[in-house]
């Protein structure tokens, strides 16, 4: 594989472990747990696995467990940066129990497993990927592990390869189904334990005991980078208004990091817009009147951040998409037949009348994109609707009436942007390159701790990494019931915004300074060599949360 200088570099970097993980550790039982909320439930679904108390790893002079332990590793999902390093350290950390263990890699995610699909991870294959953004080591999807036979097909592999131990490297639905599938195998004394890894560039997998999804750090810095190159432009040349949506399925962690590090002039979270009960009319009028008051200071340019959910979280919209998903569902065949013209006509036809009006009032672009194919599980794929668009284009008609009236006198040229894809396999940052591969050599002490159902932890991550602390938490004590697809089911809970958090709190005290001023900050490419204040600064969404302001 040819290499740029920077990857050889790189490639040479020894990620920083928590003291307690550099030698032989002792696994120190806490108290018994119970889930986040619904415990009966819980309970009654997970009897083998539910209550099972948190672990912390202590270092130990004694003698470890050391016959060899073989392990499979699957990563599932979207790409997230340091998914690499923790299958290093789940290598280095098995390797270290016993030279004679194996890891075996489960191709294009969940998939390989039920496909019997895999290969073995040597040490020259590891070596390739050290500290190296992507997933490509063996790739990644987005299948289900969801049903019985699912797991019975994947347990004939894993016995035949001799696996005890398989890690599943995902977000919280992925490891809301490994948390399944572990009491499954459990439950019909399978002998292979569960493990899950928090993965997600959306941050939205966070709790009491996981203090941030791995990947998050490195995607929003690359996000950041971009955008303070964007405002630096833009403050130079003074013409446009940039409208920049950033990825982030459904949580507007990522809008809220990127605003934090760069100041722009306009962020919108979509947990407040919900919370707030706001309708798009109320966005654009609140874009609109920023644009307003910068114009009438002669000041024609600034950025918007647009967190890529937010369609779905402006409460009239959520119910237009809600009826048109069951429209899609219901008519597919039908509406693809008719002509791409006459589509629109068609679903202003089917829908109630009031998710009618809204529909015809949007443009024929967005309109179009709000029923293009759904994703497996039969939702709209926010990712494909460009609100930066459609909210530019609002905010233009806005302004035209406004000028009309003789209430706004500015000039409005925008350009939009999607930043998502950009950051997902970036190069891992300092933090994400130890933190994952910290994440990965806990696993591999879960993994001879004998326990099944947990999620790596690893806790203190604003303290020097050093003084991180090593873990494993029963991923049961993260559950609650939600109605998905019409049932309930026990999920992880999703961490959305916390509008009484501290970097929300953190932002509202600021954002209407950096309004109207040009409070722009640049922060530039990604630090990978230089003094700790350089590369190993942690997300500001995690210094605020773990601050105690
Ligand atoms: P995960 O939740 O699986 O980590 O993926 C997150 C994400 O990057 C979202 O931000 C985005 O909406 C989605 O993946 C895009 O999906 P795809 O990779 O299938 O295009």
């Amino acid at each position: 594989m040819v290499k740029s200088p920077l990857q050889e570099a790189r490639s040479k970097y020894a990620p920083k472990l928590p003291k307690a993980l550099q030698g032989a550790v002792e696994p120190v039982m806490g108290e018994n747990t119970m889930s986040v909320s619904d415990q009966e439930d819980i309970k009654r679904l997970f009897p083998n696995t539910y209550g099972l108390p948190k672990l912390t790893f202590k270092a130990s002079d004694k003698k470890q467990h050391n016959t060899p332990i073989h392990g499979g590793v699957i990563l599932s999902g979207g790409q997230a940066p340091g998914g690499h390093n923790v299958i290093a350290g789940i290598f280095d950390g098995l390797k270290a129990i016993n030279p004679d263990s194996k890891l075996y890699g489960f191709l294009m995610g969940p998939d390989g497993l039920v496909q019997h699909k895999y290969i073995e991870l040597t040490a020259d294959i590891i070596d390739e990927y050290r500290n190296t953004g992507g997933f490509d080591i063996i790739g990644s999807g987005r299948t289900k592990l969801e049903e019985t036979e699912q797991f019975d097909k994947g347990l004939e592999i894993l016995k035949q390869l001799n696996i005890s131990v398989l890690v599943i490297i995902g977000g919280d639905d992925s490891n809301t189904n490994a948390a399944v599938l572990a009491e499954y195998y459990k439950s019909i004394n399978a002998p292979v334990q569960v493990l899950g890894c928090p993965k997600t560039i959306d941050g939205d997998l966070k709790n009491d005991q996981i203090e941030t999804s791995f990947g998050f750090d490195t995607a929003t810095k690359v996000y950041s980078e971009v955008i303070g190159n964007i405002q630096r432009d833009c403050n130079s040349a003074r013409k446009y208004w940039h409208f920049i949506k950033l990825m982030g399925r459904s949580a507007s962690h990522i809008a809220l990091e990127c605003a934090l590090q760069v100041q722009p002039n306009v962020t919108i979270i979509s947990e407040e817009v919900e919370a707030n009960n706001m309708s798009l009319d109320d966005v654009v009028t609140y874009i609109a009147e920023i644009v307003a008051q910068r114009a009438s200071k002669g000041e024609n340019f600034g950025t918007v951040l647009i967190p890529e959910g937010l369609i779905e979280f402006i409460p009239a919209m959520k119910h237009l998409i809600a009826e048109l998903n069951d429209l899609m569902a219901s008519h597919e065949a039908e509406f693809k037949l008719i002509g791409a013209k006459k589509q629109r006509e068609y679903v202003i036809r089917k829908l109630s009348a009031k998710n009618s009006a809204i529909y015809s009032s949007l443009p024929t672009l967005v309109a179009r994109q709000l029923t293009l194919d759904r994703d497996p599980h039969g939702n709209v794929q926010v990712s494909l609707i460009e609100t930066e668009k459609l909210l530019a284009e609002m905010v233009k008609a806005r302004l035209d009436k406004w000028h009309e009236e003789g209430k706004y006198n500015g000039k409005f040229s925008t350009i939009t942007h999607f930043f998502g894809y950009e950051g997902r396999c970036a190069m891992p940052s300092n933090f994400d390159s130890d933190y994952c591969y910290a994440l990965g050599r806990n696993a591999a002490c879960l993994a001879a701790a004998g326990v099944t159902g947990y999620m790596s932890s690893i806790m203190n991550t604003t303290a020097p990494s050093e003084e991180w602390i090593a873990g494993g938490i029963p991923t049961t004590m993260m559950m609650n019931m939600e109605r998905r697809h019409g049932e309930l089911k026990p999920v992880i809970q999703k961490a959305l915004v916390d509008l009484n958090g501290n970097p929300f709190k953190y932002f509202v005290a600021n954002r209407d300074t950096w309004a109207q001023d040009v409070c722009y900050i640049y922060p530039g490419p990604i630090q990978y060599f230089g003094g700790p204040e350089l590369c190993d600064k942690p997300s500001k969404t995690l210094e605020l949360e773990q601050s105690k302001l």
